[in-house]
C-alpha cells in the first residue's frame, strides 16, 4: 500500500496519509480509501484505460456533469456537498493524473454513507428508484450531446450481439464447446436484442443523459437515515436511453442473491423488489417519461440482464479480458445468474406489465402502458 500512498500524495488532500486500503466491489477500476490524520477521507482510483481509452474526455464529462449536478441540487435546496461527487484535482490542478503505468483520479468520500451489494429491505430500492429517477431529471436539460462516448456502443445491444458472436468464433480459451447451451441461450434471443435500438433509428425513443451503470452498489446511502445521498460511478455517463438506466437497476436489485451466487435457486426477480424500485424510479422522473419509454419499461430489465449475460459470457469465452475475476469460471458463474433471471423475468412478464401499469395509474400525469 506504500505505492497507493505515494499517488495519492500528487493530490491536493489535507493532512498525512495514514491508510490506504481497497475499497468497494467494482469490476473494471481499482479503488481504494485513503484517510488522513486531520480525518480526512478521500476515494482513489486507478482508472483501466485498457477499457477507459481515452481517461482525458472520461474526467471531462464527470467534471461538467458534477459541476452542473451541484448547481442544480443547491437550486432545489438539497446539500451540494454531499449530493454529489467531488473531484479532488491534483496538486499541479489536473483532474487525473498519470504516474508510470498509471492513470489515477480522487474524489472526496462521502462521509456516514454505505453501499449495499444485495437489497436487505425493499424501501432501500424504491430510494434506490428515487436516486436514478432523480439523477435522470436534474439532468433533462443537459446538453446530452456535448459529452464523450466514454465506451462506443456501450448499451447497443446488436452491436454487443456481434462482439458476443465474434468471441464464439474466435474462442480464446477454448471454452466455447464446454458452454454450448448458454450460447443457445443467447442466439434463441437474437432478434429481441434490436427492440430499443429500432426505435431510436426510427426516432420514437429519446435519447437523454443517462448514468448507464445503474447497479445498486452505485447508490450511496445514509448510514444513519437510510436515505440516498448520491448517486456515484459516472464514468459511463453519456447520451443513452431511460430504459439502460431503469433496467440495469431492475437487473442487479430485483435478484436476492449475489450477481455471482452459484446455486442458482437463490436468484430470481423479485416482483416485490421489481415494484419498490419502479414507484421510486417513476415518482421522480415518470412524468418526464415518453409514451414510447413508459411501453418499454417492461422490456428493460429483460433487455438490460440478457445484455449483461452475453457480456460476461464473451468474456469467460474470450479468457476473462476485460471483467475482473476472483475465481476459477467467475464469468460463467456470472452469465448463469443473468440468465436465470432473464427466463425468470420472460415467466413474470404479465405481473411486471400490471405493476408497472398500476404504478403509473397511481403518480400524477405519468402515462399509462396501453394493452
Ligand atoms: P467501480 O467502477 O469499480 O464500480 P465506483 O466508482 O463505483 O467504482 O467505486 C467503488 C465503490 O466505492 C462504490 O460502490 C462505493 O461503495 C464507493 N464509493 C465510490 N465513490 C465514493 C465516494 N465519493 N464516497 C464514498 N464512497 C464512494
Ligand atoms: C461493470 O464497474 P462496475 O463494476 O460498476 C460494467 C457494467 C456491468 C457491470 C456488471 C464500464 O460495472 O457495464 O453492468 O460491471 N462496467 C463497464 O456487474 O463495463
Ligand atoms: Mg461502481
Amino acid at each position: 500500500m506504500e505505492q497507493i500512498k505515494d499517488v495519492a500524495q500528487h493530490f491536493c488532500i489535507e493532512g498525512e496519509i495514514l491508510s490506504a486500503e481497497s475499497y468497494g466491489c467494482g469490476h473494471i477500476n481499482t479503488t481504494f480509501l485513503v484517510t488522513t490524520d486531520k480525518n480526512k477521507s478521500y476515494i482513489l482510483q486507478k482508472i483501466n484505460t485498457g477499457i477507459f481509452v481515452n481517461p482525458g474526455e472520461l474526467m471531462e464529462n464527470i467534471n461538467n456533469v458534477t459541476i452542473y449536478l451541484s448547481n442544480i441540487i443547491k437550486d432545489e435546496g438539497g446539500d451540494p456537498q454531499r449530493g454529489v461527487l467531488h473531484i479532488i484535482p491534483s496538486c499541479e490542478g489536473k483532474l487525473y493524473i498519470t504516474i508510470n503505468d498509471g492513470t489515477w483520479r480522487m474524489f472526496s468520500f462521502v462521509n456516514d454513507s454505505v453501499t449495499l451489494q444485495v437489497i436487505e429491505h425493499p424501501v432501500d430500492f424504491y430510494y434506490a428508484g428515487k436516486a436514478f429517477g432523480k439523477f435522470t431529471r436534474q439532468l433533462d436539460s443537459y446538453p446530452a450531446d456535448t459529452l464523450h462516448e466514454t465506451i462506443k456502443n456501450f448499451h447497443n445491444t446488436p452491436s454487443r450481439y456481434n462482439d458476443f458472436e465474434a468471441a464464439v468464433k474466435e474462442n480464446a480459451s477454448g471454452k466455447a464447446e464446454s458452454v454450448a447451451e448458454e450460447i443457445e441461450f443467447v442466439r434463441e434471443r437474437k432478434d429481441f436484442c434490436s427492440l430499443f435500438t429500432d426505435k431510436i433509428e426510427n426516432n420514437t425513443l429519446p435519447l437523454r443523459v443517462t448514468h448507464n451503470d445503474t447497479k445498486l452498489n452505485n447508490v450511496l446511502f445514509d448510514r444513519k437515515t437510510g436515505k440516498p445521498i448520491a448517486v456515484v460511478d459516472l464514468d459511463t455517463v453519456m447520451p443513452g436511453l431511460s430504459l439502460y438506466d431503469f433496467g440495469d437497476a431492475i437487473r442487479f436489485g430485483t435478484n436476492p442473491a449475489a450477481e455471482d451466487e452459484k446455486d442458482l435457486d437463490k436468484v430470481y426477480c423479485s416482483l416485490e423488489l421489481f415494484e419498490a424500485f419502479t414507484r421510486g424510479y417513476l415518482e421522480e422522473c415518470g412524468q418526464l417519461l415518453t409514451d414510447e419509454e413508459i411501453n418499454m419499461l417492461p422490456y428493460a430489465g429483460k433487455m438490460m440482464t440478457l445484455e449483461c449475460g452475453m457480456r460476461f459470457l464473451a468474456d469467460h469465452i474470450a479468457g476473462d479480458v476485460y471483467f475482473r475475476i476472483h475465481r476459477e469460471n467467475h464469468n460463467l458463474d456470472r452469465c448463469r445468474t443473468q440468465f436465470k433471471l432473464v427466463k425468470d423475468m420472460e415467466e413474470k412478464e404479465e405481473q411486471i406489465k400490471e405493476i408497472i401499469n398500476r404504478i403509473c395509474s397511481e403518480i400524477k400525469d405519468c402515462r399509462a402502458v396501453k394493452a
